[in-house]
This record gives structure tokens, C-alpha cells and sequence, in this order.
């Protein structure tokens, strides 16, 4: 199935009507021709951001952004693997949001990140200094950061300038994806579009560190 042929508008509708089990059917038949990652980066990712932006045109009530956003968490929990196989030598990886409750593109960082046999840390949601002491505790090589608030995505640099020299930040998210120079200018290694974006970035570091 192409990316084109994604019944988007069909589970843009079934969200916006709160209707979990419309939705949960689309996604699963979506999922029987897909990869459940690719399904979910194609179809869950872009309709959540499709019912944001009539949110901010006034369309589309916050509470129905709130329930798509719920409804789309627990349909990914069901969809997306859980762990293969642990890899040896992975980096310590710690990830996590940043001082906002948006939590599903952590959710998807996860998925990627435990599916390809990486050992994450999940910090879950936390404000910077108790990153900084967990990351520092755990001795975490790469920190994994998903920020969708643009105060949060500022916020990144305070976690940069307190971290040990050797810790590589990554960032993802709506603000960084909006501007991309803004990773730069907080200080973060490098930025990822997409979840499967961690992976590159994780080897990208590896490659820099040998
Ligand atoms: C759903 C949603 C909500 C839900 C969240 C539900 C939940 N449990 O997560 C609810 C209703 C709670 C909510 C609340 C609010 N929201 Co909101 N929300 C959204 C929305 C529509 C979609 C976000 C989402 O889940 N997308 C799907 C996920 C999968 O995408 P993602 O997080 O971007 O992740 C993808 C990539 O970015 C990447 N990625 C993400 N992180 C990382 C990290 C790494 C390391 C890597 C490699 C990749 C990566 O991988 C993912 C998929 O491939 C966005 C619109 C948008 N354009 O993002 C607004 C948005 C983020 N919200 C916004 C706002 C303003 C709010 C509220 C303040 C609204 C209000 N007035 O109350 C509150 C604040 C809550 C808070 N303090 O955190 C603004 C933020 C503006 C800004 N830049 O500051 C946005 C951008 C909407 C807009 N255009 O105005 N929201």
C-alpha cells in the first residue's frame, strides 16, 4: 500500500467522532499490509498533526484534539513490538519529554529504539534539573529528548550546558521540525524528523565516538 493510499481522512473522521473501535479497525488493516511502525509513522503521526492544525484554524475542538491524542496512544501501545533481543555494546540511552505532556512521539522513539534491541532508559516526562541527575546517575551516553512546546524545546539548552561533555543530545519534535536550525541554537547534536530518525542519529553518534 502507498503511502498516498492511507485512509487518512477516514481515521481523521473516526478520531475526531471518538470512535476508538472505526479507528482501531482502520489501523489494524493498515497494519496487516504494513510494517506496524510504518503504518503508525504514515497514518497516526500525520492525521494527529492534520486534527492540530484545524484546531488552530478554529475546526476542531481542543477536546477532540485531546481525545485523538488518548485514543491514538492506546492504539499504538497495542500495535507497535515490544523488545527483540538486547544488543551488547549498545550505548546507555536515556529518553524522554521535556517539561510537556505530549508523550506519543516518546512512545514511538521507544518502539524504534527497543525494537531494534536498544536498552532505553525511559525517563518518561521530566523537568530538566531531574534529567540531568538521572542521566548523570545512570552514566547515560545519548539522550533522546521529544519536546513539542516551543518553551520546552528552549529549555533543551540548560540540559546541554549541564550534562558531562561526552553525553550526545538528540531532539525531536513539532518546534524543531517547524524551524530546523532550532536544535543548533539549543545546543542539541542533532535533530530527528521521525521516530525511525533516532536509529540514524544513534549510529551517526557511534560513528563520531570511534
Ligand atoms: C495530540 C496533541 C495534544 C494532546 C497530547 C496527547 C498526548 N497524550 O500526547 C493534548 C490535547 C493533551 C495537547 C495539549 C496541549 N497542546 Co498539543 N498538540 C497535539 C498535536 C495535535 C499532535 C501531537 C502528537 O501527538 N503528534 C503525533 C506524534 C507521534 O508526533 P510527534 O510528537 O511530533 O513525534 C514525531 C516526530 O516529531 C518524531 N519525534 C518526536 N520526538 C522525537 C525525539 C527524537 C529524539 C527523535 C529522533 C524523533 C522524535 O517522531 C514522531 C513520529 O515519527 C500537536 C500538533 C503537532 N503539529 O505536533 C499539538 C501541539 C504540540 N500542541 C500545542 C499546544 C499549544 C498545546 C496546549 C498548550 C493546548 C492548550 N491551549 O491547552 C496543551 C499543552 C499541554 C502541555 N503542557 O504539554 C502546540 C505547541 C505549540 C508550540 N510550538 O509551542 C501544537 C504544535 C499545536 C499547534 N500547532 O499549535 N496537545
Amino acid at each position: 500500500m502507498g503511502i498516498a493510499a492511507l485512509p487518512l481522512a477516514d481515521f481523521e473522521a473516526a478520531l475526531l467522532g471518538t470512535d476508538r473501535v472505526a479507528a482501531g479497525r482502520i489501523l489494524e488493516a493498515v497494519c496487516a499490509l504494513e510494517q506496524p511502525l510504518v503504518a503508525v509513522e504514515g497514518l497516526v503521526a500525520p492525521v494527529l498533526e492534520r486534527i492540530g492544525a484545524g484546531w488552530e484554524r478554529g475546526e476542531v475542538a481542543l477536546a477532540q484534539v485531546y481525545m485523538s491524542g488518548l485514543i491514538c496512544e492506546e492504539l499504538v501501545e497495542e500495535v507497535l513490538p515490544a523488545s527483540k533481543h538486547r544488543r551488547i555494546n549498545s550505548p546507555r540511552v536515556a529518553l524522554a519529554v521535556l517539561d510537556d505532556y505530549h508523550m506519543l512521539g516518546k512512545r514511538l522513539v521507544h518502539s524504534v529504539l527497543r525494537a531494534a534491541g536498544y536498552e532505553v532508559l525511559d525517563c518518561g516526562r521530566v523537568e530538566p534539573e531531574e534529567l540531568i541527575e538521572r542521566v548523570i546517575a545512570e552514566q547515560v551516553d545519548v539522550v533522546m529528548l521529544s519536546v513539542l512546546m516551543l518553551p520546552a524545546a528552549l529549555r533543551v539548552r540548560e540540559v546541554v550546558l549541564a550534562l558531562p561533555q561526552h553525553v550526545r543530545v538528540a531532539v525531536g519534535g513539532a518546534p524543531f521540525r517547524l524551524d530546523p536550525e532550532l536544535y543548533r541554537e539549543v545546543g542539541a547534536d542533532a535533530m530527528g524528523r521521525t521516530a525511525s530518525d533516532a536509529l540514524s542519529i544513534l549510529r551517526s553518534f557511534a560513528e563520531l565516538a570511534a
